[in-house]
């Protein structure tokens, strides 16, 4: 008897693996059905997102941090995000070399995902390909990201734990701030550094967090400093993320509630439900605007209202209420 694919996934077969996660990169058909398999046996994984600017060293650190978790044991997926250069060849060609780095292991499973330029079907994507290593065993799955645009930061601030990765010297410190990246970060990594500056850095973060409110017992997001082309602080951001997981269990199992108001970032329900909520709030509106553009209307129909728009034919709020009202109507 034949395994089904959800089966080949569980079992840890990584050529299965590979083959669920381009089913679901090419929105196949066969797509939903392999995730509702697979969605029961999911829950299992720690999700670490790990973003910042293009070339901070995310791809160096992630590598390096991949060693340093497999010796605690952990099982390893990798996502690869980077819409900067789906078709290039750049993202493939360091993905290469990465799977050469660990090509001798089979607890570790690395992949990129390229963007097919939908709205949020990147995020949507990626969080399916995280279902499937999760699905497939891995305890620890880290997301890699450009910290820039909305999807790439949806899927890191619904992560379990967010990495920001800055470097020394460039500026990068700002752009970070701009894009919004450092109010999701759980843990700060400075890296790069061997290069001056590094101390700037440090401080140029810790004058932001001084701006914000951290109740007692919160918290504070720690920075770490390192060097990933040699290794040079990798052990003690592993800790951290370990001090962090621990922190947010305590949280979670209803110790003594540290925040005073507003958000626990260490609130792993919480984050469970903001992660969720945002994923199902993003599928229905995706359907439905398929249903909208592919069944509802007719070939062309939602550009020719648009232009009617520009046009100042039609006002935007009676076009809608006309697309709502053909949605709602009853089928013949
Ligand atoms: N000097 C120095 N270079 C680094 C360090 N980490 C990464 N790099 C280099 O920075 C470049 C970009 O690294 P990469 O990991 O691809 O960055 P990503 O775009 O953030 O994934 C590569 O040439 C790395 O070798 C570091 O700690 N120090
Ligand atoms: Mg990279």
């Amino acid at each position: 008897m034949s395994l089904t694919l959800a089966e080949r996934v569980r079992a840890g077969d990584v050529r299965a693996m590979a083959r669920a996660i381009s089913l679901i990169e090419d929105e196949a058909a066969s797509a939903a059905g392999l995730v509702r398999d697979l969605f029961p046996h999911t829950g299992h994984t720690c999700l670490v997102g790990v973003t910042g600017p293009p070339g901070a060293g995310k791809s160096t650190l992630v590598d390096r941090l991949t060693a340093a978790t497999r010796e605690s044991g952990e099982t390893v997926g990798v996502i690869c995000v980077d819409p900067t250069s789906p078709f290039t060849g750049g993202a493939i060609l360091g993905d290469r070399l990465r799977m050469q780095a660990h090509a001798h292991d089979q607890q570790v499973f690395i992949r990129s995902m390229a963007t097919r330029g939908h709205m949020g079907g990147l995020a949507r994507a990626t969080s399916d390909a995280a279902l499937v290593l999760d699905a497939a065993g891995k305890s620890l799955v880290m997301i890699e990201t450009v910290g820039v645009g909305q999807d790439e930061v949806d899927i890191v601030r619904t992560a379990d734990i967010s990495i920001v990765v800055l470097v020394p010297g460039t500026g990068d410190d700002v752009q970070a701030l701009k894009a919004g990246i450092m109010e999701i970060a759980d843990i700060f990594v400075v890296n790069k550094c061997d290069r001056d500056g590094a101390d700037r850095a440090v401080t140029s973060i810790e004058s932001n967090l001084a701006l914000q409110a951290y109740g007692a017992g919160e918290w504070r997001p720690p920075i770490v400093k390192t060097e990933a082309t040699t290794g040079r602080g990798v052990a003690e951001l592993w800790a951290t993320i370990q001090q962090f997981r621990a922190h947010s269990e305590q949280v979670s199992a209803g110790e003594p509630q540290p925040v005073a108001s507003g958000f626990s970032r260490t609130n792993q329900a919480r984050r469970l439900k903001a992660r969720n909520e945002f994923r199902l709030r993003d599928l229905l509106t995706h359907r439905f605007m398929e249903l909208v553009e592919h069944e509802l209307l007719g070939a062309g129909e939602f550009d020719a209202l648009v232009a009617r728009i520009a046009a100042r034919e039609v006002d935007p709020h009676t076009a809608a209420s006309d697309i709502l009202s053909r949605a709602l109507r009853p089928k013949p």
